[in-house]
């Protein structure tokens, strides 16, 4: 390809699909937006209720110095999962350094800032709290990637992290990494209730959305609607991890 001209193949080369029960969104076409109140930050919304999510995901390409401009509260809960880079990341109780791998769940009604020591991208997911009749809401909880255990479930090659826990009834989401060995997939078609935010931080595979099957890779966005049919099959040669949003432990509304 020359320097400086298009590739050829408009059509050809596009694996962005977007439908109302869910979208495939790889990061070339992803653009920034900017949000007052932060500074040498780029904001890639990943998903939103414009989509029909009910959460919102966003990536975070912040500039060394970059970050937010006074601590920011706005009644919603917050996750934040740190890909690279080093960040500084402040709840009312304590501030923390947090580099790849780092995360922090901030509950609704706490503020938060975030400020870059480097240049840094970080995946932030917020929703409304939807709390528990009887229970305690949650507090704040940081951790890492590299802290969390590894559980195999349901079939070799296949392992989860819960990165908040599993069973927390007081909480209303899950983020977990689930992780593949080259050539697993899940014994069966999941299709259920929750919603999925699904970002690829690892390897490639092929992801069966509703009856299509697209090809994904590492820095993709998966955006999973309720009852959406997903089934995943891991390609390449090393493993395949993503980090995965679910909205849990909630009954239905009527
Ligand atoms: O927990 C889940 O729903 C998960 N197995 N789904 C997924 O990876 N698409
Ligand atoms: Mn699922």
């Amino acid at each position: 390809m020359i320097p400086g001209t298009i590739p050829p193949g408009i059509f050809g080369n596009n694996r962005t699909m977007v439908t109302p029960h869910y979208a495939v969104m790889p990061p070339e076409g992803i653009l920034e937006s900017r949000l007052p109140g932060f500074a040498k930050t780029k904001v890639h919304f990943h998903t939103s209720p414009q989509m029909g999510a009910r959460f919102a995901q966003a990536l975070l390409a912040m500039e060394p110095g970059g970050g937010t401009t006074a601590p920011r509260e706005d009644g919603l809960e917050h996750f934040f999962y740190v890909l690279d880079g080093q960040v500084e990341i402040g709840v009312p109780a304590e501030t923390r350094s947090l580099s790849a791998g780092g995360y922090v769940f901030v509950p609704a009604g706490s503020a938060y800032t975030i400020l870059a020591d480097t240049a840094a991208r970080v995946i932030w997911i917020k929703r409304r709290f939807e709390p528990a009749p009887g229970l305690a809401a949650p507090g704040h909880l940081f951790g890492s990637r590299q802290e969390s255990p590894r559980v195999v479930k349901h079939t070799t090659g296949r392992a989860w992290q819960y990165l908040l826990g599993e069973g927390r009834m007081e909480m209303d989401m899950e983020i977990n990494i689930l992780s593949f060995a080259p050539g697993t997939y899940f014994p069966f078609v999941e299709t259920h209730i929750m919603e999925h935010g699904l970002f690829m931080l690892e390897g490639q595979g092929l992801y069966l959305l509703g009856r299509d099957w697209h090809e994904c890779w590492k820095g993709d966005f998966i955006w999973m609607g309720p009852y959406v049919p997903q089934q995943f099959y891991a390609t390449g040669w090393g493993e395949t991890a993503y980090l995965l949003y679910k909205d849990v432990n909630r009954d239905v509304k009527l």
